[in-house]
């Protein structure tokens, strides 16, 4: 770290005081904080330089050597870098590194296989699934006709549902991947029943690509014909996406990668990101040291033992722990109903950052749901270890029960004064400030990032 600080803002910080003053704490409140959100990352001083550089200077609409823009000569290298280490890393005839991120990833994916008013099928967002998988507000819930699928009471996919929704909608595309999923992603089940019923098979592995990669979750590309991922979740690259089309994907339908890429442009975007194309290309060549298999084993690790620690302090985790690098922890027995906004918002006082989430059966709603999600990657690339998570748990109980006399209030019209109290009361919280302070020494000690 020089001078202080992580980034080089010398510039921002002369000519725009204000916004550099919000830079310099958001860096401070990600030093300082635990941050938990299971989806977010630190990346490389390598993927940021690449992020912060002159590739942001160009347009390049189009593929490799087939561009529609001239000055695309180390363009083309860069992109065809990204593309054929992503290749080697998946071990995936064809990739896309173009997606913005992972929405426009997903949407590509209905384009290239899909005609508006198909039907198509994926896991209930209230069940851990992703808007992009057919929820009715996304586009692909009102372009094309979703039938969801649904978890059972241990949080895991009920197939037999699953198999009678296939047999009596017989869907188009079937997606496989969640953003609340604590078990590992039965691929063969889904392959099976997506050859069995002519379905293509889409896996979205955004949450665990990085634990993919460091074998330590089972890799989708033998079971589904499109594989998709972002790019900055486990795989710890920039703000990203990538769309993979599979050895079976291209024997389902040779055209395949064709189609993919004519949804990623011109049906969905205009121009790639350059300076993202080449921080994708960093972190893909990152991930194939053997340090960065060492990091998704640790990862893993770490949510085991941050796991078994909350269940002894008596914890109620759905599934009773995690196969991942994700635990969802059930509120209900603590607050009621609906306590996810407690728990978040106290969490986020004692410096742990978190979201809330639903759970499986959710008896409350999305913005007021009786969980919270919570994960390791960000914490293990910070270099926590399996004891640190010991720490981390004690923390995360005693914050919780600090706001253990809050409960959502019925009547929906109570609900905005009854936080606005709840809110000036956890700012005061002697327990909460105590934690903050043991959090802040703590966390200051492990760096975001090396130099
Ligand atoms: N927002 C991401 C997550 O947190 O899981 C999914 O897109």
């Amino acid at each position: 770290m020089k001078g202080g600080s992580y980034m080089n803002i010398r510039n921002i910080t002369r000519s725009d005081q204000k916004l550099a003053h919000f830079m310099k704490l958001e860096e401070k409140r990600q030093i300082e904080g635990l941050e938990m959100i299971p989806s977010e990352n630190y990346v490389s001083s390598s993927v940021l330089e690449a992020m912060g550089s002159i590739l942001t200077n160009k347009y390049s609409e189009g593929f490799p050597k087939k561009r529609y823009y001239g000055g695309n000569e180390y363009i083309d290298e860069i992109e065809m870098l990204a593309m054929s280490r992503a290749q080697k890393l998946f071990g995936v005839p064809h990739v896309n590194v173009q997606p913005y991120s992972g929405s426009p990833a997903n949407l590509a994916v209905y384009l290239a296989t899909c005609k508006p008013g198909d039907t198509v099928m994926g896991l209930d967002l209230t069940h851990g699934g992703h808007l992009t998988h057919g929820w009715n507000v996304s586009a692909t819930g009102i372009f094309y006709n979703p039938v969801l699928y649904h978890v059972d009471k241990t949080g895991q996919i009920d197939f037999t549902e699953l198999e009678m929704l296939i047999k009596k909608h017989k869907p188009k595309l079937i997606w496989v991947g969640a953003t609340a999923y604590v078990y590992e992603f039965p691929f063969r089940k889904f392959a099976d029943l997506a050859a069995t019923y002519g379905a293509y098979l889409a896996a979205d592995i955004a949450h665990v690509a990085g634990l993919v990669v460091a074998k330590v979750h089972l890799s989708p590309v033998s079971y589904a014909h499109i594989v998709t991922t972002t790019t900055h979740k486990t795989l710890r690259g920039p703000r990203g996406a990538m769309i993979m089309v599979t050895k079976k994907g291209l024997q389902k339908d040779a055209d395949l990668a064709d189609r993919i890429d004519k949804a990623v442009f011109p049906g969905l975007q205009g121009g790639p990101h350059d300076h993202t194309t080449a921080a994708i290309a960093i972190a893909l060549r990152e991930a194939q040291t053997p340090a960065f298999r060492k990091y998704g084993k640790q990862i893993v690790i770490n949510a085991k033992t941050l796991a078994a620690s909350l269940l002894k302090r008596g914890i109620k985790l759905v599934g009773n722990g995690t196969q991942n690098h994700m635990l969802l922890v059930d509120l209900i027995p603590l607050y009621g109903s609906g306590g996810g906004y407690f728990a978040q918002y106290a969490l986020e006082v004692a410096g742990i950052t978190v979201n809330k989430n639903t759970i499986p059966g959710e008896p409350s709603s999305p913005f007021y749901p009786s969980g919270i999600r919570l994960g390791t990657p960000a914490l293990t690339t910070r270099g926590l270890k399996a004891k640190d998570m010991i720490k981390v748990a004690d923390w995360i109980s005693r914050s919780l029960e600090a706001v253990r006399l809050f409960s959502l209030p019925s009547k929906r019209e109570e609900r905005k004064p009854y936080m606005d109290n709840f809110k000036k009361k956890v700012h005061r919280d002697r327990t909460l400030l105590k934690i903050r302070r043991e959090v802040r020494l703590f966390a200051s000690k492990f760096p975001i990032f090396k130099m």
